[in-house]
């Protein structure tokens, strides 16, 4: 992670997130969105956490998009010391299927925002942080809205197999 940082801040509490979190990095590079990724745990390093937090805003950071899985603390701890819009991904664990993840991510306190995807949805937090931009970047808003329209033709076409 670098002193001035592109749009995106992709951060995870260990790199074995990766497998889910890498859908996230995909879908922003799809749309040409610059991200950086780090690894930054709430409970085995907390300072580097608080550090990420409290300087990303400052860096040029604009959206933050954290998973975690467990007792998924980063996402709402990064909330915390942040003005910025955070992203939540609940990764799916061995035990429980990610449900601890997501209740840790989800129950935040009236106050702390976390903008929580569904369990292992790392593509929607990449989408979701491009749509944040793209609320004040009109070509980045032309790309979503033809992205939907691709997902609306793929609908279709599936359903005309369904037809045939
Ligand atoms: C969480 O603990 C991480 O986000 C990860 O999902 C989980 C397990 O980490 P590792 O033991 O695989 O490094 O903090």
């Amino acid at each position: 992670m670098t002193e001035s940082a592109p749009p995106v801040g992709l951060i995870m509490g260990s790199d074995s997130d990766w497998p889910v979190m890498g859908a996230a990095a995909e879908a922003l590079a799809e749309f040409g969105v610059g991200y950086e990724v780090g690894v930054v745990s709430a409970h085995r390093t907390p300072v580097k956490m608080m550090d990420y937090a409290q300087a990303a805003a400052g860096r040029g950071i604009r959206v933050i998009i954290a998973g975690a899985g467990g007792a998924a603390a980063l996402p709402g701890m990064v909330a915390s010391a942040t003005p910025l819009p955070v992203i939540g991904v609940p990764v799916p664990l061995k035990h429980l299927d990610g449900l601890d993840s997501l209740l840790s991510i989800v129950q935040m306190p009236a106050g702390i925002p976390v903008a929580t995807v569904s369990i292992g949805n790392g593509r929607n937090a990449g989408l979701l942080a491009v749509r944040i931009l793209a609320a004040s970047d009109e070509t980045l808003r032309d790309r979503m809205v033809a992205y939907q329209v691709e997902l609306a033709a793929l609908v279709a076409e599936k359903e005309a197999t369904l037809r045939a």
